[in-house]
């Protein structure tokens, strides 16, 4: 199999003896449809370090073609899950074939053909005159929901390192960037509305580091960029836990003994944590407020689905359940659909909505938890042992339910289990001795870390046993949150190698997985990204060359 992350659904090589050379000058041809999206590749193929190609129509060295006759692809098996892009009918199945007269790209749809001229860079890979041996490809997503969730509120990233991000994502077949906007270090998107949710609010970040944050126009160009690309944002403002950032803007929402010189998060929840963590459904000021935030943001945003966040809130249960069921309805109201962590299952969802998995017994183990070792910025608060252990342990065995729970209302699950999918787990692996200091300082030292391998055995229909099959999943998707992220290229660091082990998951058809291929595999994706001057962590288990 060449050398493709995520392995396609299927590829046989052609006749051994063709073989095709790309060079810089040939022409890309296509129809006016498809111009956009061959001209996006020849811009980043060139910028990979690819030839330089040109758009053309009529004959070139790679044609693109749409086509209603999809009968390539009827034997390929019906992607599974959620889509989060607007509109039900988009294709991502694409056909690939190399012979010794150059290459054609076929889909039914413009996004299928992105795909597939994905697929045409990987194969490509850095060099200006690639060789590209015969073969044929078809290809289709094993779940329609692919996904990275970004944490930009303990670490602030500015549009062109968003950008850069969606760039990683795309070139993975990734397609749904979700954007953690909002938590206790910070309110990353400006609300016209509500101006000190940002002037107030985005003043810092985690440990002291710079805040920041994106006027509507910056995330709109975040959106185009990524739409371009077939990427998806979703938006997640994460209430009613999570707000101290929205507190210190608006203390007219914080709870009664709120403090505004001792913040109180998770992990340092105060003596009464019920009172200090959550908004307020009782709050008359809290629905106005909300109604303003999501009517912004809803607007923002082209995809179908906005996410409420919802997790690791210390509200009493009956003001948990009207908290997210206020959410739910404005959020319908505003024509969208609902994505939230796992805990709001426990609100009671419905068909269409999705329930984000990252939390219960097979997915994080809460005996090899090392409290102790909490990261730079954050202490253990003085009650934990009275306060906080007991409440995290019964936020555990609660969450044990909520898969059930969100399946029985015909909500589906996203897939981010916290011992595989999140990508702030400590590395495991060895590696250079260069880059201990980052191995040992990045990720949440709290989490036992897992190595390249571990994080990619596992399978998405059979790792929660609630799931009854992949009908069941929205999809799949990556989780990397920042406490310990100090700036871009530490974030690097976390997402290469293990985010194209989520792709892998998330595309590539069940089974297909085999340790020493995938390494294989990933280690050819080491040049692109020492060219595009990435931070990756070179693990001693992968044979880099
Ligand atoms: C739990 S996962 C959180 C985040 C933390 C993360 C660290 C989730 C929905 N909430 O607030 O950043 O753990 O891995």
């Amino acid at each position: 199999m060449p050398a493709l992350i995520p392995a396609p659904a299927r590829s046989r090589p052609g006749d051994a003896v063709d073989a095709f050379v790309l060079r810089p000058g040939d022409a890309v041809s296509a129809p006016a449809e498809l111009r956009p999206v061959a001209e996006l590749f020849v811009r980043e193929l060139a910028a990979g370090g690819g030839p330089e190609l040109r758009v053309a129509e009529g004959e070139g060295a790679i044609r693109l073609e749409l086509t209603d006759d999809t009968a390539d692809f009827d034997g390929l098996p019906a992607t599974a899950g959620v889509r989060a892009a607007d509109g039900d009918s988009a294709d991502e199945r694409y056909g690939l074939d190399v012979g010794a007269d150059g290459v054609r790209v076929w889909a039914g749809a413009a996004e299928g053909i992105a795909r597939g001229l994905t697929t045409l860079r990987q194969l490509a890979g850095t060099s200006e005159r690639p060789v590209l041996s015969a073969q044929r490809i078809l290809d289709a997503p094993r779940f329609a929901w692919r996904g990275l969730s970004l944490d930009v509120a303990r670490t602030f990233f500015d549009v062109g390192q968003v950008k850069s991000v969606i760039d990683l994502l795309a070139y993975y077949k990734l397609n749904v960037l979700h954007l953690h906007l909002t938590d206790d270090q910070g309110w990353r998107l400006h609300i016209d509305a509500r101006p000190d949710l940002t002037r107030v609010g985005a003043r810092g970040a985690f440990a002291g580091r710079p805040g920041g944050f994106y006027t509507q126009d910056d995330y709109r160009e975040i959106v185009r960029y990524a739409a371009e690309r077939y990427v998806t944002v979703v938006p997640e403002i994460d209430v009613p836990g999570h707000c101290q950032a929205v507190f210190a803007a608006y203390p007219e929402l914080a709870p009664t003994g709120w403090d505004p010189d001792s913040p109180h998060t998770i992990l340092d929840p105060g003596s009464d944590p019920a009172r200090l963590n959550s908004l307020d459904p009782d709050n008359p000021a809290t629905w106005p407020f909300l109604t303003d935030v999501l009517t912004e943001v809803a607007a923002l945003t082209p995809g179908r689905f906005v996410h409420i966040g919802g997790d690791e809130a210390v509200i009493g249960e009956d003001a948990y359940r009207r908290f997210v069921a206020g959410m739910r309805g404005i959020t319908a109201s505003l024509g969208k659909r609902v994505v939230g962590w796992q805990e709001t299952a426990r609100a009671g969802l419905a068909p269409g909505d999705v329930a984000q998995h990252w939390i219960s017994s097979t997915s994080i183990d809460p005996d090899a938890l090392d409290f102790a070792n909490l990261p730079a910025g954050m202490e253990l608060p003085e009650n934990f042992h009275e306060v906080l252990l007991p409440m995290l342990l019964e936020m555990f065995a609660k969450a044990e339910h909520d898969v059930t729970a969100a399946l029985k209302d015909g909500a589906r699950i996203l897939l981010s289990p916290n011992a595989v999918a999140y990508l702030d787990q400590p590395y495991r692996d060895a590696g250079p001795a260069a880059q201990e200091e980052l191995r040992a300082r990045l990720g949440l030292q709290v989490y036992p870390g897992n190595t390249l391998e571990s994080a990619l055995d596992w399978d998405p229909s059979t790792h929660h046993t609630d799931i009854p099959g992949d009908e069941a999943i929205a999809g799949v998707e990556a989780a990397v949150w920042c406490e310990t992220v100090e700036n871009f290229d530490d974030l690097e660091f976390l997402l290469l190698p293990r985010l194209a082990g989520v792709a892998e998951k998330a595309w590539a058809p069940r089974g297909s997985y085999a340790w020493d291929d995938y390494a294989r595999r990933l280690a050819a994706q080491a040049p692109v990204w020492q060219r595009a001057g990435r931070t990756y962590f070179a693990a001693d288990s992968v044979n880099w060359e």
